[in-house]
């Protein structure tokens, strides 16, 4: 199962480039432009890997994001990646990154647009990957910044798929940025944002209502509501969900009750997904491994999943419908 489960064709929708900072390169890059890392060791930094909900993670993904400075250090993350990637079977990437972090520190936004820009096209030559970019806001941050972000970053809007909107949910609800996504709906870019992953049900409505979205990143807590899921469902909206980031943000204790099985059942359009999977034990053939094991599924169900993500990719329809 699990060589066919690589070799299926995967399209992962829902990827924070900085959570796929592995120890090992946080240590390269740590040296090569002098930041001063709190661990001794990788090792030290993998033990660090412990966590008890979203903000505890937060924390530690805003710091290692610290040792990115470079067009070349962008390049470089994302390459790293795609290699990964490719190794597990997967065929399209859309990859999100956060710019408001790094311009408090300092990193312009063309140097993350130019680095993943450049990565995304070598990643199609090297590996035939194809990709689409996301810039995501961070709702912990006030809603003008995320605008005058979105005004910017005007010299690259021709490279974006979407904006998103993610970090620290609960307190920070979708309306707070109902200015900023509408916007971006003049602008003509399509609008994703994470909701009921560790907020309610209400977040994931309030996303629909108040930001026009055209996908939900995890939406998990759906299930709270079942009118809620009848108007996901009527929809066919797409829910892009991380397994193996659930378990470890204890949004759920263990895979095993996890709702993925019941969001299928209820006829959801649910695609897999890994999230920061520097973080969270690894990249989307292990997410779809962990779920063969919990939950002991079918190829067909696998199948279905894979169709799912590359149908609401942002892909030109040449390359879909030879994929599909
Ligand atoms: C994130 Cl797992 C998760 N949730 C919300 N925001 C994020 N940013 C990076 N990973
Ligand atoms: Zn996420």
């Amino acid at each position: 199962m699990n060589t066919w489960l690589k070799a299926l064709p995967k399209a992962e929708l829902h990827l924070h480039i900085e959570g796929t900072l592995e120890p090992e390169q946080m240590f390269e890059l740590a040296a090569r432009n002098g930041v001063t890392l709190p661990y001794a060791s990788v090792d030290e930094v993998r033990a660090a890997y412990e966590f008890s909900d979203l903000q505890s993670f937060l924390d530690l993904y805003y710091q290692g994001m610290t040792v990115l400075h470079t067009e070349q250090d962008f390049f470089e993350l994302a390459m790293a990646y795609f290699a990964r990637a490719h190794d597990d079977g997967v065929v399209h990437v859309e990859l999100s990154f956060d710019p408001q972090p790094h311009l408090a520190r300092g990193v312009a936004l063309g140097v993350p647009f130019e680095g993943l820009e450049r990565a995304m096209r070598e990643a199609e030559r090297r590996y035939d990957i194809s990709s689409a970019l996301i810039m995501s806001f961070v709702r912990d941050r006030p809603a003008d910044e995320a605008l005058d972000v979105l005004e910017q970053a005007q010299p690259w809007h021709h490279q974006l798929a979407a904006i998103g909107l993610d970090s620290a949910e609960v307190g920070n609800p979708p309306e707070k940025f109902t200015a900023v996504f509408e916007r971006a709906r003049e602008l003509g870019i399509p609008r994703l944002a994470h909701a009921g992953e560790e907020g309610p049900a209400g977040y994931i409505s309030g996303a629909l209502d108040a930001l026009d979205v055209c996908r939900i990143d995890h939406g998990v807590r759906c299930l709270e509501d079942a009118a809620l899921v009848e108007r996901l469902r009527s929809k066919r909206m797409p829910l892009t969900v991380c397994p193996l980031s659930n378990v470890y943000l204890r949004v759920v204790e263990r895979l095993e009750d996890h709702p993925l099985p019941m969001l299928l059942e209820q006829g959801l359009k649910v695609t897999l997904n890994s999230d920061d999977p520097a973080y969270f034990g690894g990249g989307m053939l292990n997410n779809f491994i962990a779920c063969h094991a919990a939950f002991g599924w079918e190829q067909a169900i696998f199948r279905q999943l894979a169709r799912h993500a590359l149908e609401e990719a942002f892909m030109d329809d040449e390359r879909r419908s030879r994929l599909l």
